[in-house]
């Protein structure tokens, strides 16, 4: 029968993305698991079926934003990009669903809300908005962290007149910016992509800004083909670089402090830095940047120094210039022309700080500092409920019916980050407290998914029915992770990081920041594994094996 059609499996994956696409295929096709993946959107691709809007595209380069688990996709794919665009990823990821045949086992438009551990049958019941309801013995979701959209309360958001869109909820037939005002709210990484875009066809562009941003030049490009080759060349090395790596790139803080240099000497430093383009400025600058202040006010005045010498007015430029959170706390913005866009005729920057913040939405636009600005669109580029929203948004029940999004209120509780304390058989791929959204995503999703496909398999040899996160483990793995941020400037921003974007969320350090950053991460969780799944509990009552 078709997929649809079966109601039980063995394991239930929720999203087809680059997560519940590889973990498709791991169970399905090395593990022979009779699998099923319910994905909400109509196809596959996740973050790059959904946000679609002006400039979206990858911050991370190409050559590494992809799979690595199959040497001759390495091989054959070409991007035509240092980062390439939403649709570009998106065929990319349209291919690997055609080349892995993962379609038929994804069931499409259907979204869960309900997943719910019985204690007797230790069995999930996963049920959908388009009425579904199937036991599986494995759930794993694979949601991605940046999935549930941030969608402020505005007051009068519904009395506009004009149109409005979220960036990450774009229309897939685009949005005709010629002879109209726009306004865009925010200015994140998404903001910072869409804004140059959205002002070279906009008649006129108001940015509405909360907190100025520390941006870099992404220096996006055609990349040399002889680069290119002896890329493919080195793939065996640049997995095995990017997997021990602190961040999942090719890139390593420099072996020493900012305060151990001269003046002459950094600055050579920060404009190679500046030059390369992409996330060398913060991932792979001076080692004492995240835990000095003094450190990192030096690096900060460089970039501070560049926004003043490309925004013509002195204004402007000092309502473009962060002041109120250290330099790297909050995720690097990748530019192309977004300082030099506040230099166009046709676009006013309206500050918070300076101007006045946003009041209402009105029927003409968005009233801000008791001004109104008249628009007939808005983009809203305020980002998503990061990590937790998508988890919490899934309605899982554990064990006696205690409730994940409730327990979460004053923050998440994993072990490892990929499994939860009274949650049997359920596995988070790049969930909270796991690196996730601090590394290159897709080589943590590897991690993940192979870690959970050997868990599984280890569980089946051996006969066991549940694995379960012990709340000893989970309780040290939260203060670890504590811990480990504390010691570093990152808990000082208003992050959503920190979960601080989101009115009344909790104010928890949200990924993992490890002291041996992905490659120490995944170290861990192979010693975990190694010691017969240290901070986990089998059993072997419950319906048993069929596969
Ligand atoms: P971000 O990085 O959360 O940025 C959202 C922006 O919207 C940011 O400038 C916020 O200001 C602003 N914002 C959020 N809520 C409001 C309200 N209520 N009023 C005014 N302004 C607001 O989201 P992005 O989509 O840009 O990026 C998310 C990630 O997606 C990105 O880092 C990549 O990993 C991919 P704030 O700074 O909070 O003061």
């Amino acid at each position: 029968p078709g997929a649809s059609a079966k109601t039980h499996f063995d394991a239930v994956i929720i999203g087809a993305g680059f997560s519940g696409m590889y973990m498709l295929h791991s169970l399905r096709d090395k593990l022979d698991l009779n699998v099923t993946v319910f994905e909400a959107g109509d196809g596959v691709g996740g973050t790059w079926y959904w946000n679609r809007y002006p400039g979206a595209r990858c911050d991370s380069d190409s050559y590494i934003y992809c799979y690595t688990f199959d040497k001759n996709l390495l091989q054959e794919w070409n991007w035509s990009e240092r980062y390439p665009e939403q649709d570009e990823i998106l065929r990319y990821l349209e291919h690997c669903a055609e080349r892995f045949d993962l379609k038929p086992d994804i069931q499409f438009g259907k979204r869960v809300v309900e997943v719910i551990f019985d204690d007797n049958s230790e069995l999930w019941t996963v049920r959908t908005d388009k009425g579904d309801s199937v036991t599986t013995r494995f759930v794993i979701t694979a949601v991605g962290a940046l999935s549930t959209a941030n969608m402020p309360p505005f007051k009068g958001l519904g009395s506009f007149k004009g149109k409005c869109y979220h960036t990450s909820q774009w229309p897939h037939d685009g949005v005709d910016f010629t002879a109209k005002r726009v306004g865009v709210i925010g200015t994140g990484a998404t903001a910072v992509q869409a804004i140059p875009e959205i002002a070279q066809q906009a008649k006129h562009l108001t940015v509405f800004q909360r907190t100025p941003a520390f941006c870099v030049p992404a220096r996006n490009g055609r990349v040399d083909p002889e680069v290119t080759r002896a890329r493919k060349a080195d793939y065996d090395g640049i997995r095995q670089r990017i997997k021990g790596s602190f961040f999942g790139f090719e890139l390593n803080f420099l072996p020493k402090g900012v305060l151990d240099t001269t003046p002459e000497e950094r600055e050579q430093e920060f404009d190679r830095m500046w030059d390369a383009g992409g996330f060398a400025f913060w991932l792979a600058n001076y080692q004492d940047m995240f835990f000095s202040k003094e450190a990192n006010d030096i690096i900060a005045d460089y970039l501070k120094r560049k926004i003043r010498s490309i925004v013509n007015d002195p204004v402007a430029a000092e309502k473009l210039t962060p002041k109120t959170y250290p330099y790297g706390t909050k995720r690097q913005p990748l530019d192309t022309n977004y300082f030099e866009t506040f230099n166009k005729k046709n676009v006013l920057l309206v500050d918070a700080a300076t101007d006045g913040s946003i009041e209402e939405i009105t029927p003409n636009g968005v009233r801000a500092g008791g001004k109104e600005y008249p628009l007939d669109i808005i983009v809203i580029a305020t980002g998503f409920d990061a990590l937790t929203g998508p988890l919490k948004a899934l309605g899982i029940k554990g064990r006696g019916g205690r409730m994940l999004a409730q327990e979460w209120e004053a923050g998440p509780q994993t072990y490892l980050g990929v499994a939860i304390a009274g949650y049997p058989n359920l596995f988070t791929i790049t969930g909270p407290q796991s690196p996730s959204v601090l590394s290159n995503m897709p080589v943590s999703i590897e991690q993940h998914v192979e870690w959970i496909t050997e868990c599984i398999a280890h569980m089946r040899r051996n006969k066991l029915t549940t694995i379960e996160a012990t709340p000893e483990a989970q309780d040290a793995w939260g203060a670890h992770v504590a811990e480990v941020v504390n010691a570093t400037l990152m808990t000082s921003a208003n992050s959503w990081y920190m979960g601080a974007n989101i009115d009344g969320k909790a104010h928890r350090f949200l990924p993992y920041l490890g002291p041996e950053g992905v490659g120490g991460y995944r170290r861990k969780c192979a010693e975990v594994a190694e010691k017969d799944y240290e901070g986990f509990a089998f059993s072997s009552h419950g319906q048993g094996w069929t596969a």
